[in-house]
């Protein structure tokens, strides 16, 4: 997959459940509100109102499900660590998502985004234990890169590097705005669709 050639909304789910086409390998993309997730899947599918965008957060509050190249489906899922929500609604966003991972057994492969310009979060540190100790694959993903300078790049990584123990080298810069990093995010997600699948558990 050197480009994504065709991209559909399927449906949105206030709860992970049946939906048409279910069974074929989902990526999912995780990240606090407003990070950028939904102009991210915008962004890959060269599709503006695909994925719906807002600059107030809070805009994705459900799992919205999306098939891309006819071959996976994209997840976008709710946006954590909004301080408006009240505790009801925090504590649904809680259930909905370790429903959707104790389930999704078609979930190959976590994209968790946090702007390159902010240390992560406590938000963003709980969702990284949890997918370690989950054991679910993840790529850290360094959103609104147009908003510092490349030279700078290295310097905005090194506490995301620390704060959720990857290496810079992994993290794929990104922005929706210019296009940066659109090519490496599509050969890591033909890296993870395609790879022999030699670390799954027996
Ligand atoms: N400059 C810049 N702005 C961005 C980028 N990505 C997103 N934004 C802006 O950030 C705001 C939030 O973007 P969304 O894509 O809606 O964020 P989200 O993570 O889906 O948010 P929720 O659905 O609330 O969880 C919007 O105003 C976007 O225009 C980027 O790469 N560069
Ligand atoms: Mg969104």
């Amino acid at each position: 997959m050197t480009e994504i050639r065709t991209a559909e909304f399927i449906t949105s789910m206030a709860e992970y459940g049946k939906f048409p086409g279910k069974g074929l390998p989902q990526i999912a993309v995780a990240g606090k509100s407003n990070v950028g997730k939904s102009t991210l899947i915008n962004c890959l599918c060269r599709r503006n109102k695909l994925a719906r965008t807002s600059a107030t957060p809070g805009k994705t509050r459900l799992l919205n499900v999306f098939l891309l190249n006819g071959e996976f489906h994209l997840i976008d899922l709710p946006g954590y660590g909004f301080a408006k929500v009240d505790k009801k609604e925090k504590q649904r966003w809680g259930q909905m998502m370790q429903q959707y991972f104790e389930q999704a057994a078609e979930l190959r492969h976590v994209l968790c985004l946090v702007d390159i310009r902010h240390e992560p979060t406590e938000d963003d540190r709980t969702m990284n234990r949890f997918l370690r100790e989950m054991d679910i694959p993840f790529s850290v993903v360094a959103t609104k890169a147009d908003k510092v300078s490349r030279g700078a790049r290295m310097k905005y990584l090194a506490p995301i590097c620390r704060a959720l123990s990857v290496q810079p080298w992994e993290i794929i810069c990104f922005s929706g705005e210019d296009g940066t990093g659109r090519d490496d995010l599509i050969r890591r997600l033909d890296d993870i669709l395609h790879e022999e699948k030699t670390t799954e558990k027996a």
